[in-house]
């Protein structure tokens, strides 16, 4: 029998596991093609939901959704394997660190944002979806009532 490894360094989970960010509220289809298709670059997905306290520090107001309402949303998409909360942006080497990410993907909103990753793992930046976002969603929806 072999003798138990007293070794503690965690060991990688088998295949390629890709991790991505975002607040995803007001869920659209935008969302759902990034997270689509940054599943398609690995064989497990990790997807960080930002807090509402960092959407209040960065952008001045509550999310539409909550971080809970938004948390189960994304977990509950087919692609998703496992969703945690971003409680900072300046936390991403230590997100990717700790869910042992080979490839970190963002919109390309954030292209060059994160390059100073590259030692830790892939970073790609993939094209937004055209035409769609929360802010036009919710302009749409306030002008029509
Ligand atoms: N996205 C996209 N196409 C759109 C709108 C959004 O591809 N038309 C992508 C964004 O580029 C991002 C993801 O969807 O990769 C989530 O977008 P947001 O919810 O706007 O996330 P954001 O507030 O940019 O993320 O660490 C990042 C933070 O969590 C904030």
């Amino acid at each position: 029998m072999p003798a138990p490894s007293s070794d503690p360094t965690p060991t990688r989970p088998p295949g390629r596991t890709v991790i991505t960010f975002g607040t995803f509220d007001v869920f659209h289809l935008g969302h759902l093609r990034v997270i689509e298709r940054a599943a398609a670059l690995g064989d497990r997905l990790v997807v960080g939901v930002s807090a509402d306290a960092l959407n209040r520090r960065k952008k001045g107001r509550d999310p539409v959704f909550s971080e809970g309402e938004r948390l189960a949303i994304v977990a509950a998409l087919k692609p998703v394997d496992a969703v945690f909360l971003e409680e900072s942006l300046e936390l991403k080497r230590s997100y990717v660190e700790r869910h042992r990410a080979d490839v970190l993907v963002m919109g390309d909103d954030w292209a060059g944002r994160f390059d100073d990753l590259r030692d830790l793992c892939e970073v790609v930046y993939l094209p937004r979806t055209p035409a769609i976002s929360t802010t036009a969603l919710i302009e749409k929806i306030a002008g029509a009532v």
